[in-house]
C-alpha cells in the first residue's frame, strides 16, 4: 500500500523536477534543505504534501494520535507588553475584563481537579508587573506540595525573560529556582515568528526570537523538556516560516529537548491585526503538512484543537499531526477571545476518543513526556455514545 502510493508519486508524470526529488528525499528518510521548504510551501498542492506528511507522521509514529488529561491556569491576563495580534492582554483598549489571580485563588483552580485523572496543569498568562519570581516559584511549589505527581507545564519564554530581569538573575539561575520549586516543562508559547522584522511589526516589546531560544536552550541543558510553535497566516512570507523552522531544527539537533511542535493560526477578532484576512482550512493543513516535513527531528506535530475547531482537528490527522492536545476543561481564554473556533472549548475523554477513533486512528492517552498512560486501541466505545452523536 505504501509502496504503491510512493510509486504513484515518484512516476507522477505532471509533477515538476524539484517536487519529485523533495518527494524522493522524503520517502528515503534524508533531510530538506531550507530552499527545498519553500518549494514545499510555493508549489506543493494539498494532496501531494498530504502524501509526504502522512507518511512521515506514519514511519514515526504509525497510526496512533495522542493526546492528554489536562487543564489550565491562566494567572493574570494584565500585560506589560503590547502584540498587535493580541486579543487577551487587558490593556489593549482598556479592556475592563481584566484578572489577577492570588496564589489562594490559583490554588483553589487546581484544588477543584482533585479526584481527576488529570496528569498535566498548563500555567501561561500574560505578563504581570507585580507577579514576579517570588510569586511564581511559591505557587509552584504550592501545587507540588498539594499534588507531586500534577506535571507542571508552566510559563512561556516571554514570561520567563521578564521574570528573570525583574529578578536580576541570569537565565540559567532563574531557571534553576523555578526547577527546584517543582517546574517540569516549558509549553511553546512566545515564539511567533522569529523573523527579526516581521517580530518588530507584530510584537516589537517582548523578548526577541534569540532570546527565545536561548531560555528553551538553558532548559534543556537542565532537563527540562519544552514545546516550539509558530504564529502563522499574518504578514510572515513563506520564507519566513521555513526560517523559523530551521532554527527549531538547529536546536533540537543540538539538545533533543523539544517534545512537539504546535503550529498557531492567527486568528483575527478583536485585536489590532483585525484588518488582516485569517488563512483557510487548506493553508492550515499545508502548514501542517510541511511542518512535519521539514522538522524530521521533532517526534510530534499538534494541532490544538480549541483553536481550529474539531473537524480541522480531525482532518489535520491525514496531514502529518499525531496529536490533538488536551481534554482542556474551558479554562483556556486565550483563544476564544481571538476569534477561535471553539468558543467555550471543552472536550471528555470519551469525545476526544471518539474524534480520533472517527478519523480512523488510534487513540492514545500520554503524559507530556509522550509516556503512554492509555492505549483505546482495544477498546470498543460503547454503541450508545456513539448513538448520541457526541
Ligand atoms: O504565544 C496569541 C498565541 C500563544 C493569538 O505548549 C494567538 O502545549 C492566534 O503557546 N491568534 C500562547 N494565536 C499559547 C501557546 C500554547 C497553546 C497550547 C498549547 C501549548 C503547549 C502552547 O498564543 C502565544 C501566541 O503565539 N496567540 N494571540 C491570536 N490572535
Ligand atoms: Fe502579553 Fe502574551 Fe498578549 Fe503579547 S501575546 S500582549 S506577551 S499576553
Amino acid at each position: 500500500m505504501l509502496t504503491n502510493t510512493i510509486h504513484e508519486v515518484i512516476s507522477d508524470r505532471t509533477l515538476s523536477a524539484d517536487l519529485k526529488n523533495i518527494a524522493r528525499k522524503i520517502f528515503n528518510h534524508q533531510r530538506i534543505s531550507f530552499d527545498e521548504g519553500v518549494v514545499l510551501f510555493e508549489k506543493g498542492e494539498l494532496s501531494f504534501l498530504g502524501t509526504l506528511a502522512n507518511y512521515v507522521r506514519e514511519y514515526k509514529n504509525g497510526n496512533k494520535t495522542f493526546f492528554n488529561r489536562n487543564f489550565h491556569v491562566e494567572p493574570t491576563n494584565v500585560c506589560v507588553f503590547t502584540c498587535k495580534f493580541c486579543s487577551y492582554s487587558m490593556t489593549y483598549k482598556n479592556r475592563e475584563e481584566g484578572w489577577e489571580l492570588s496564589e489562594q485563588q490559583i490554588m483553589d483552580q487546581v484544588k477543584s481537579f482533585d479526584g481527576k485523572p488529570v496528569t498535566e496543569v498548563h500555567i501561561v498568562g500574560g505578563v504581570h508587573p507585580k507577579m514576579n519570581l517570588h510569586f511564581f516559584s511559591g505557587v509552584i511549589r504550592k501545587i507540588k506540595a498539594h499534588r507531586p505527581s500534577l506535571h507542571v507545564k508552566a510559563f512561556t519564554a516571554v514570561e520567563l525573560d521578564y521574570m528573570f530581569r525583574k529578578g536580576k538573575v541570569s537565565v540559567e539561575e532563574g531557571m534553576k529556582i523555578l526547577v527546584d520549586a517543582g517546574m517540569n516543562s516549558l509549553p511553546g508559547g512566545g515564539a511567533e515568528i522569529f523573523d527579526e522584522k516581521i517580530r518588530k511589526e507584530i510584537c516589537h516589546d517582548k523578548c526577541s526570537g534569540d532570546e527565545w531560544l536561548n531560555i528553551h536552550e538553558t532548559a534543556h541543558r537542565l532537563g527540562i523538556h519544552s514545546n516550539a510553535t509558530i504564529l502563522y497566516g499574518h504578514i510572515e512570507n513563506y520564507s519566513h516560516r521555513v526560517a523559523h523552522m530551521e532554527k527549531l531544527r538547529q536546536l533540537q539537533d543540538k539538545t533533543g529537548g523539544f517534545n512537539t511542535f504546535i503550529p498557531l493560526k492567527f486568528r483575527n477578532k478583536d485585536n489590532e491585526m483585525a484588518n488582516i484576512n485569517e488563512v483557510n482550512v487548506t493553508e492550515d493543513l499545508r502548514n501542517y503538512a510541511v511542518s512535519r516535513i521539514y522538522l524530521d527531528n521533532f517526534n510530534h506535530i499538534k494541532a490544538y484543537w480549541p483553536m481550529i475547531g474539531r473537524n480541522t482537528a480531525q482532518l489535520s490527522q491525514s496531514f502529518g499531526v499525531d496529536d490533538l492536545d488536551g481534554t482542556i476543561d474551558d479554562t483556556t481564554k486565550i483563544y476564544s477571545m481571538a476569534g477561535a473556533e471553539e468558543q467555550k472549548p471543552a472536550l471528555s475523554t470519551e469525545e476526544l476518543v471518539l474524534l480520533i477513533s472517527q478519523s480512523g486512528r488510534t487513540p492514545i492517552e500520554r503524559d507530556t513526556l509522550y509516556n503512554v498512560v492509555h492505549d483505546y486501541s482495544k477498546e470498543k466505545l460503547t454503541e450508545s455514545f456513539s448513538a448520541n452523536g457526541h
